[in-house]
């Protein structure tokens, strides 16, 4: 994953051409040695995180904190949180976050119907019994409970941040 632009560097002293050609030359040379590097890192990373090929990545930092927190660090890191689309990927989030964990799925736009944070529809869901209920009309946010299933809830509580990144 990219990081964002660095900030814009000052402005240079006039070389002539040669000077500028060889700078140039051995900029192109570190970029290329950086690549690697950084190609190197991601790779390594992805293995430690046990990262399967064709398969989302969800990590989290086992830091409990609001729904809006968990928005905003997942987006920090160029992911979305954590989304399970099938049984599969709602399994592997439960095993991530072993304990209550926020979806990226919320009734806030408009009550009882849960949409997706990245857009649309459930197209999938594993509701516990009796659930979503709105309880106290203060339910807008969906956790994951530490048994797979899910809950509406408040989403100023505090739970495990969980973020996905694609396959
Ligand atoms: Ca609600
Ligand atoms: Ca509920």
């Amino acid at each position: 994953m990219p990081g964002s632009p660095g900030p814009k560097g000052q402005k240079g002293d006039h070389g002539d051409n040669r000077a500028i050609e060889v700078k140039l030359a051995n900029m192109e040379a570190e970029i290329r040695i950086l690549k690697s590097k950084l190609e190197i890192t991601n790779k390594l990373h992805a293995f430690s995180m046990g990262k399967k090929s064709g398969k989302k990545l969800f990590v989290t930092n086992h830091e409990k904190m609001t729904f809006s927190k968990v928005k905003a660090l997942c987006t920090e890191l160029q992911g979305t949180v954590a989304i399970p689309r099938n049984a599969e990927e709602n399994k592997a989030i439960q095993e991530v976050a072993k304990g209550t964990a926020f979806l990226g799925i919320t009734d806030e736009v408009t009550e009882g119907q849960f949409m997706y944070v990245t857009g649309g529809r459930l197209t999938y869901s594993n509701w516990k019994k009796n659930e979503p209920n709105d309880y106290g009309s203060g339910e807008d946010c969906v956790t994951i409970l530490d048994n797979g299933l899910w809950n509406d809830g408040s989403c100023q509580s505090l739970h495990v941040a969980v973020c996905e990144f694609p396959a």
